[in-house]
């Protein structure tokens, strides 16, 4: 997958130059991550998929939209459970695992219907049973609501391109 090997070129790029993960806090957790903004001639298919996902963006929220990042990024171990806006506006995200990911080496878990209520607490990752698993593979993504609470819990290294 093309989007695939210009993800890898700039993660081997930038580990090169010594950028490595770091840790931050991240909603009811934390996340480690290595992050990489793609929206510049040199990952001209990262940015082309920018305008792409803004097109469907625009459709499903029935009005004209902002694409803010284009990213490749390096997941590794917990990501707290969080949401992406804490913004009134409606916004949506879009997301695409590189690699093969289910429940147990590192999908994207979600708590269906959080979206729409915005005043439901982050609970500790894991300790929600609602919980769902987002298995996918190479080529699948995931498009939500950037209010919906999220995480990832009980996996390894992962390697997400995602649009905002
Ligand atoms: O893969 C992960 O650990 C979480 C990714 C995430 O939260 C995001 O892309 O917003």
């Amino acid at each position: 997958m093309a989007i695939s090997r210009e993800v890898a070129a700039v993660l081997l790029e930038t580990a090169r130059a010594g950028y490595v993960l770091r840790t931050l806090a991240q909603g009811a957790g934390t996340v480690t991550f290595q992050y990489v903004p793609m929206m510049c001639d040199r990952t001209p298919i990262s940015l082309s998929l920018l305008d792409r996902f803004a097109t469907l963006a625009s459709d499903l929220l029935g009005r004209s939209v902002l694409p803010r990042r284009a990213k490749g990024a390096k997941y590794y171990g917990d990501t707290g459970w969080h949401r992406d806006s804490g913004h009134e506006i409606a916004s949506v995200g879009v997301v695409t695992y590189l690699d093969r990911v289910d429940s147990t080496n590192g999908a994207l878990w979600v708590l269906a219907g959080s979206h729409a209520h915005r005043e439901v607490p982050l609970p500790s990752i894991g300790s929600d049973g609602t919980a769902e698993a987002l298995d996918t593979e190479p080529g699948d993504v995931i498009v939500f609501d950037e209010h919906l609470i999220h995480g990832s819990h009980g996996g390894g290294e992962r390697r997400p391109a995602a649009i905002r």
